[in-house]
């Protein structure tokens, strides 16, 4: 199994996941800001030119969050990434979709991409200051979800490694402050050994 992944990206997320599962894993790093995802090299693989890639072990490729979160959490039962109760599958999967769809395509991808989504440059402040809107109410509505409890669904799940790459993001960035809950996951997710080995592996402090 190898990841591809961009230090700091939401690829961060999967890489905790392989470092629960505690198998051995490959890693590929890329560098975003050079374009190395729109490469020959790379859209070979994964012709969406987007991290995290996951290449199996049977050379199939897999991608887009959710699915790889599912794919590692089902295929390693033993690692209990998966929550066991319905009600709280359903809410794993509710918060992942939202993290990936709302908060980092709608909101963070207009901070950093604003060209994504005007053409002109003169619109791009306004896209800019949309992005961090969207985000911001969205990690206020986790926070809340997150309210009297350790973990999105009480254990530690698939979803806390979305929640924990937004986090990651927001903690990084100067004008974001993290909502208190979210604040609070965040410190109990960079204790964890598994997020402390895939920030070291990826140059992250
Ligand atoms: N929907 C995808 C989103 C992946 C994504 O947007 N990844 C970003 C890094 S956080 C990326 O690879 N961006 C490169 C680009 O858009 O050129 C997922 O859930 O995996």
């Amino acid at each position: 199994m190898k990841l591809i992944y961009a230090p700091g990206a939401c690829s961060l997320g999967i890489h905790v996941l392989l470092e629960e599962i505690g198998k051995p894993f490959e890693t590929q790093p890329i560098k975003l800001r050079d374009g190395e995802q729109r490469k020959p090299e790379f859209t070979a693989v994964n012709p969406k030119s987007k991290v995290p890639t996951l290449l199996r072990d049977d050379g199939s490729v897999l991608t887009e969050f959710p699915a790889i979160a599912y794919y590692l959490a089902l295929s390693n039962p033993a690692a209990k990434l998966w929550p066991a109760a319905l009600e709280d599958q359903v809410r794993a999967l509710e918060t992942m979709d939202y993290v990936v769809a709302t908060a980092h395509m709608q909101g963070f991808s207009r901070m950093f991409g604003p060209a994504n989504f005007a053409p002109s440059e003169a619109d791009h402040d306004k896209v800019r200051a949309r992005g961090q809107q969207v985000f911001s109410d969205a990690l206020a509505l986790l926070d809340r979800t997150l309210e009297g409890k350790e973990y999105v669904t009480g254990q530690f799940s698939v979803a806390d490694t979305a929640l924990f790459y937004l986090e990651f993001w927001a903690h990084g960035h100067p004008a974001m402050t993290l909502p208190a809950n979210c604040a609070a996951h965040y410190q109990r997710m960079l204790a964890r050994p598994s997020v402390q080995r895939a920030m070291q592996q990826e140059g992250l402090r």
